[in-house]
């Protein structure tokens, strides 16, 4: 079934009175209807308690927080639905998302976030889980946006454009060898549909964000294409999307065995576009700033491309892998990202889901362990099928 796209300017006059204010009761009985479906955290916690808060902030700040739920009230299928609009979003409406935040993240007590990158290389080797997982496709990212901009759901189209330059002016001048390619039209960096094409069909670039609800309805995908695009390194193992859920994407793509040697290619692109001079929005409390609540924390996912052909019975059953994929705290998606099918040999990119309250060192170890069960378990359900057949 074709997905229903409808953008935020749109969506959110369902929710807006006959002079333009925010009406909570629409708001609510929409949570309400929701509810029948799928609860989202967005939806859990607006409470009376919340909407009381709300409604002593200014009419601009009611507004905002409408756009902070709207990918929430738009989609059915949220689980999360909330994105920042800009990174004092967590100070001002933080009576809403901190316990939001603590219920996604599993977070009891006071956790502040710290950082660690000491990432062990020769440890974390895939064939020490099964010498067959010689060549993996490795993935890590960390999301970053940058000081002083709005988040991608607020940004205005000349924002996005400047934006984009000044990353362009960056990686001009870092120090790693590589390409940007500017999906902005007239810029001097656009390439051509064919070639943005084929970059996504690499996994290298990100989807037309157009085509996701979440996104559009939440203002994240606004403006497509302007202000949109990626950095690639001549080796073809580090990359930086523009102009995405959150301003920056930094990307290491490794194929092979060690989960360690990812990390050290991510963190030598960190390191060196932090060098060039941006600064990061980072909280307190919530560490690296980032568009959705989920990212908050260290903003980083690090994953693998493996298949897993007997949990999912030849792809069929996604839900199977994706629930066991829970028990170990990973998250089981398919290969075209957040929210994209299986195929029949269930391929998915396998990725632990904590991003708050753990380091860096943390998420890579996470990831490790929870493949030795995972693919126990798909061995397992291996041995079961050949004593059936
Ligand atoms: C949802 O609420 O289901 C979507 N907004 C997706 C949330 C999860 N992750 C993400 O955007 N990175």
């Amino acid at each position: 079934m074709e997905q229903q796209i409808v953008f935020k300017e749109e969506a959110r006059k369902a929710f807006l009175d006959g002079d333009g204010n925010v009406d909570f009761g629409k708001v609510q009985a929409r949570w309400n209807e929701l509810a029948k479906v799928k609860v989202s955290l967005g939806n859990k916690y607006f409470t009376p308690e919340v909407v009381e808060q709300v409604k002593k902030l200014s009419g601009a700040d009611q507004q905002r927080f409408l756009d902070i739920m709207m990918g929430g009230l738009a989609n059915d299928d949220s689980s999360v639905g909330v994105y920042a609009t800009r990174p004092e979003d967590y100070d001002v409406f933080s009576f809403y998302l901190q316990p939001l935040i603590r219920d996604y993240h599993k977070i009891e007590g006071e956790t502040k976030q710290e950082h660690d990158w000491n990432i062990p290389v020769d440890e974390y080797v895939l064939t020490k889980i099964d010498p067959k997982l010689e060549k993996v496709s490795m993935r890590a990212r960390v999301a970053r946006n940058v000081k002083g901009w709005n988040l991608p759901p607020l940004m205005s189209k000349e924002e996005r454009i400047n934006f984009e330059n000044k990353m362009v002016e960056a990686f001009e001048n870092f120090g790693i060898k590589g390409k940007y390619h500017s999906l902005t039209p007239g810029h001097k960096n656009q390439i051509t549909q064919e070639q943005a094409d084929e970059l996504i069909k690499r996994h290298f670039l990100f989807n037309d964000m157009t085509t996701d609800n979440h996104l559009t309805s939440s203002g994240v995908a606004s403006d497509w294409p302007f202000g949109r695009g990626i950095w690639i390194s001549e080796d073809e193992t580090k990359m930086i999307w523009v102009g995405e859920e959150d301003q920056l994407r930094i990307i290491s793509i490794v194929q092979g065995n060690d989960l360690g040697k990812v990390d050290q290619s991510l963190y030598q692109l960190l390191t060196g576009i932090e060098k060039s001079g941006l600064e990061f929005a980072e909280h307190p409390t919530y560490g690296v700033v980032t568009t959705c609540p989920t990212n908050m924390g260290t903003g980083k996912r690090q994953s693998i491309l493996g298949k897993f052909p007997n949990i999912t019975n030849g792809g069929k059953d996604e839900k199977k892998l994706k629930d066991i994929a829970r028990q170990f705290g990973l998250q089981a998606r398919g290969m075209g990202g957040e929210h994209s099918a299986m195929d029949h040999e269930g391929t998915a990119d396998i990725s632990p889901s904590a991003r708050f309250g753990v380091t860096e060192a943390v998420v890579t170890r996470r990831l490790y362990e929870g493949l030795i069960k995972l693919y126990e378990i798909e061995a397992q359900a291996g041995k079961e099928q050949q004593q059936q057949a």
